[in-house]
C-alpha cells in the first residue's frame, strides 16, 4: 500500500525479451511525459504507478492485474499492470480516445467520429484503473491520474474509497464549454472529474473553460480567483487570461483548480547539447542540410500539430521568396503513430504527399526543399537537429503544451536560434519572446516566417537569452516542486527526508 499512486496509461519502462525472459528496462528516451512523472518516485516512500499491460489471449481472461517492482538510482517503485486485450486497447484508446475525446478537446470538430467508439468499453478500462488504484493506495493516500483517457476513473475511486486525495492532470488542452458539450458522454465525464480533489491544467485558459463547463452543467461556483502569475501573464496572445480560478465549490465539496505548465529537464537537456559527440552529430546534420537556412520541426503525425498548414507555408515561402531556392531546408521530423491508429494513417499519406510535392516542384538534382523523416530519433539526434537548425517552426494547431519549443531552448546552449511557435500552443503564454503566429492564418504564418528569416542576431540573441532564462527557472524539477507542494496541502502520503 503506497501513499501516492501515480495512474497514467504507459508503463514506465519498455518490455525487451531477452533469452526467453522478460527485462525491464528504461524507456531509451529520456524526454516527454513519463520520465517527468517517475522522477517523483525520488521524492516518494513505496510509491505505486498504475499502467496497462497488453494481454494477448481473451477479453474475458483479462481481469487480474500483475505487479512489477522496480529498483535503479534513488527510486524503488512498483508498477501495477491492468492487463488489457487488443481489443481493447483498440476500442479505449486508439478508436473511443482519439476519434472522438481528441478532436472535441484539441477543438477540431471537424475530425469528430462516435460511430466505432464503444464508450462502455472506455467505462470499463477506466474502472479497473481505478480498482487498481484503490487497491495500491494506502489509507488517505494521493491518487494522480493522468490525461483524458481516464477521465471517469476519478468517479469510481471516490465512490470505492472516499477516503483517498484524487488528484487530475490534463496534459491536453481543455475545450471551451460549448465543444465540449458535443461529447454525449459529458456528463458521466464531468461529474467524474468533480470527484477529484485537486484538478490541474497547464495554463490558466484550459482551467477556466472547465470552470465555466462546472458551473454551467452542475452550478458549481468558482469561490476563489488569483492574479495571473507574471511569467504567464502576457496579453494579447490566444490563449492570454489575466486571472486564473483556483478554486471551485459544488455543494458541500471543495476542488483546487490549479495551472502550472510542464516542463523539461533543461540542464539535462543543456548538458547533452554541450557533449562532443552530439555537438559533432549537430555539426553533421548541419552539413548534411548544407550552409543555407535550416529550418526544423518536430512533432507527432497528428492534424492538430498542424503539419499539413506547416508545409502550404513553406510552399508559399517558395514562391514568394524565390531567392531563396537552393537556400533553404526544412527538416520535418514526424514520428508516425503507433499501428491501428487509423485515424493518422490519413494524416501520414498527406503529409508524404506534399512533401512530394513540394520537392518535386521546387526541388532540384543538389537540393531537396524538404526533408522528411517518419522514424523516431534517438534523444541524441534530437538535440543534435535543435543545434544545427537556425529555426524551430512549431506551429500546431491546438497543443496542451509543446514540450518540443521548450526543449528547443533548453538545447540552445550557444544563445543563438529562433523559435516559431503557434499561438495556440499552451507554451506561448510562457515564451512571449518566441515569434508568435496563428496557425489558421495563412498571412500570419508567411509574416511570422518572413520576421524569423530576416532577423538580426542581435534581436534573436536577445530574445533567445529571455526564453532560456524562463525555461531554466521553470524546468521539469520545479514542475514537479509544485506539484509535490500541492499534495502536500492535501495531505495523506510521506515525503522522503
Ligand atoms: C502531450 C500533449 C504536452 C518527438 N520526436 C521524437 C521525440 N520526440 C519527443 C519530443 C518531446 C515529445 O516527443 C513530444 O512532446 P510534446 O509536448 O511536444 O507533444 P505530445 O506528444 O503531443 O504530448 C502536449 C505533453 O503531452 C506534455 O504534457 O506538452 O501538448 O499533446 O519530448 O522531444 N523524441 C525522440 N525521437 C523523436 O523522433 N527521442
Amino acid at each position: 500500500m503506497s501513499g501516492l499512486v501515480i495512474v497514467y496509461h504507459r508503463q514506465p519502462f519498455e518490455e525487451v525479451v531477452v533469452e526467453g525472459g522478460v527485462e525491464y528496462r528504461e524507456h531509451r528516451s529520456p524526454n516527454g511525459i513519463i520520465p517527468i512523472l517517475r522522477g517523483f518516485f525520488e521524492h516518494v516512500d513505496d510509491a505505486r504507478w498504475v499502467a496497462w499491460t497488453r494481454h494477448h489471449g481473451k477479453t474475458s481472461e483479462a481481469r487480474a492485474t500483475d505487479v512489477v517492482r522496480i529498483r535503479g538510482g534513488r527510486c524503488d517503485y512498483q508498477v501495477v499492470r491492468v492487463p488489457l486485450s487488443t481489443e481493447e486497447v483498440s476500442q479505449f484508446y486508439h478508436v473511443t480516445s482519439k476519434e472522438a475525446l481528441w478532436p472535441v478537446i484539441n477543438s477540431s470538430p471537424g475530425h469528430y467520429a462516435t460511430h466505432n467508439t464503444r464508450w462502455a468499453v472506455f467505462r470499463e478500462v477506466n474502472r479497473r484503473f481505478a480498482r487498481a488504484a484503490c487497491d495500491a493506495a494506502a489509507p488517505g493516500a494521493v491518487v494522480w491520474l493522468h490525461d483524458y483517457n481516464l477521465w471517469l476513473a476519478p468517479g469510481f475511486i471516490r465512490e470505492w474509497r472516499p477516503d483517498l486525495r484524487i488528484a487530475f492532470f490534463h496534459h491536453t488542452a481543455f475545450p471551451s464549454p460549448d465543444l465540449f458539450a458535443m461529447l454525449p458522454w459529458r456528463d458521466e465525464i464531468l461529474d467524474s472529474l468533480l470527484a477529484c480533489d485537486q484538478i490541474g491544467f497547464h495554463i490558466p485558459r484550459y482551467a477556466r473553460n472547465f470552470c465555466q463547463l462546472a458551473e454551467a452543467l452542475r452550478g458549481a461556483v468558482e469561490v476563489e480567483e488569483v492574479p495571473v502569475e507574471p511569467w504567464m501573464g502576457a496579453l494579447g496572445q490566444a490563449l492570454s487570461e489575466r486571472r486564473r480560478p483556483a478554486r471551485l465549490r459544488l455543494g458541500d465539496r471543495s476542488i483546487d483548480i490549479d495551472s502550472w505548465p510542464i516542463s523539461v529537464p533543461a540542464s539535462y537537456i543543456a548538458d547533452v547539447a554541450r557533449r562532443d559527440d552530439v555537438r559533432d552529430r549537430a555539426q553533421c546534420i548541419a552539413t548534411e542540410l548544407g550552409d543555407g537556412l535550416r529550418i526544423l520541426s518536430i512533432g507527432r503525425v497528428d492534424y492538430v500539430k498542424g503539419i499539413r498548414q506547416q508545409l502550404e507555408a513553406f510552399a508559399r515561402l517558395l514562391e514568394r521568396r524565390p531567392e531563396l531556392q537552393g537556400r533553404v531546408r526544412l527538416l520535418l521530423v514526424a514520428a508516425a503513430a503507433a499501428d491501428g491508429m487509423v485515424v493518422y494513417k490519413a494524416v501520414q499519406r498527406e503529409i508524404e504527399q506534399l512533401v512530394g510535392h513540394i520537392n518535386g516542384r521546387h526541388g532540384r538534382l543538389d537540393w531537396t526543399p524538404v526533408v522528411l523523416s517518419t522514424r523516431p530519433m534517438p534523444f541524441e539526434e534530437v538535440v543534435a537537429a535543435y543545434g544545427a537548425a537556425d529555426i524551430a517552426w512549431i506551429t500546431p494547431l491546438r497543443d496542451g503544451m509543446n514540450l518540443v519549443a521548450k526543449e528547443y531552448v533548453a538545447a540552445r546552449v550557444d544563445g543563438d536560434g529562433i523559435l516559431v511557435l503557434s499561438e495556440f500552443a499552451g507554451t506561448a503564454v510562457e515564451l512571449p519572446q518566441a515569434v508568435l503566429t496563428n496557425p489558421y492564418s495563412m498571412s500570419r504564418m508567411d509574416e511570422a516566417i518572413d520576421t524569423a528569416i530576416d532577423m538580426a542576431e542581435g534581436e534573436r540573441r536577445e530574445r533567445m537569452a529571455a526564453m532560456r532564462a524562463h525555461v531554466a527557472a521553470h524546468d521539469a524539477t520545479a514542475w514537479a516542486r509544485i506539484a509535490l507542494a500541492r499534495f502536500e496541502g492535501l495531505g495523506g502520503w510521506r515525503r522522503l527526508g
